[in-house]
């Protein structure tokens, strides 16, 4: 199926499913603690992704939009500035001091700087970003598509997660960094990049900077920001709460494919 021609019902029948997330789902606040919420989600995402298995191929492309389409801004969500000594040290001197550490199972780990990553190939795509707390943004993203850079590293044939560790602690004590994980099939997509420009500006704090994730198949969660170290591994079992992200920690489903 060619995924730039969804069939009117089928794109009908995804915005069904985003709006019933959406009434559901309070998402990306501290609301989300509250006993209810874990099971509720879980159960709608389970309903989410039985019917993405049943219609869209893995290798499906996201949707890409005109520059006409683009939001005339891309809010920010979540953490706009990371409460983090190191972070707003990098951020005071136009992150010139920033290297991205890609390593876990790799054969040659490598730290990239920003020029680095910017001499990589780049892929510029214009895509709709979806929250689960049901708000969405059409951006222009700029950024390395994340299969260059683990082809420079190359993964070992054990590697089955790709993990983003990310500058903002979640706690106000400074702990419980944000994080996140995708699998193979994600990390390879050609529209998955390592993000360094919004809408043709260098990528703002609010959305990230220096660096993050676009991960275009996948809800807003997924999407980490102020990405600073990336680990490859077999399994998530042993990173913080062990369920492959911050908010799957707290209940969201690993696995947000739209
Ligand atoms: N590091 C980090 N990444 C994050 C978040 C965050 O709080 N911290 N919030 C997530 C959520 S819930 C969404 S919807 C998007 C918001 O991206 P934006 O700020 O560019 O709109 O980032 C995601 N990635
Ligand atoms: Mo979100």
């Amino acid at each position: 199926m060619n995924s730039h021609a969804f069939h009117p019902r089928r794109r009908l029948f995804f915005r069904t499913l985003a709006a019933a997330g959406a009434v559901l789902v309070a998402g990306c606040d501290k609301l989300s603690r509250t006993e209810w919420f874990p099971k509720l989600l879980s159960n709608t995402e389970i309903l989410t992704r039985k019917a993405q298995r049943a219609i869209l191929p893995r290798k499906s492309m996201a949707q890409e939009f005109p520059e006409s389409e683009r939001s005339p801004e891309f809010r920010s969500n979540g953490t706009a500035m990371p409460e983090n000594p190191q972070y707003k040290a990098l951020a005071s001197s136009g992150f010139a001091a920033y290297g991205l550490e890609v390593g876990g199972l790799v054969e040659k780990p490598v730290i990239f700087s920003l020029e680095e990553l910017r001499a990589l190939p780049s892929r510029t795509q214009i895509t709709r970003h979806d929250c689960v707390e049901g708000w969405s943004a059409i951006g222009k993203w700029k950024g390395v598509p994340l299969m260059a850079v683990l082809e420079a590293v190359r993964p070992s044939a054990a590697a089955r997660y790709v993990v983003f560790h990310c500058a903002d602690p979640m706690e106000s004590d400074g702990s419980s960094p944000y994080y996140e994980s995708i699998d193979m099939d994600d990390a390879y997509h050609p529209q998955t990049i390592l993000a360094y420009e919004l809408n043709d500006k260098a990528l703002p704090i609010a959305n990230g900077a220096p660096i993050r994730l676009r991960v275009e198949r996948q809800l807003g969660y997924k999407h980490a920001k102020y990405v600073m170290r990336i680990e490859l591994v077999d399994s998530f079992e042993k990173i913080a709460g062990g369920k492959g992200g911050y908010w799957e920690d707290q209940g969201y489903e690993w696995y947000a494919g739209i």
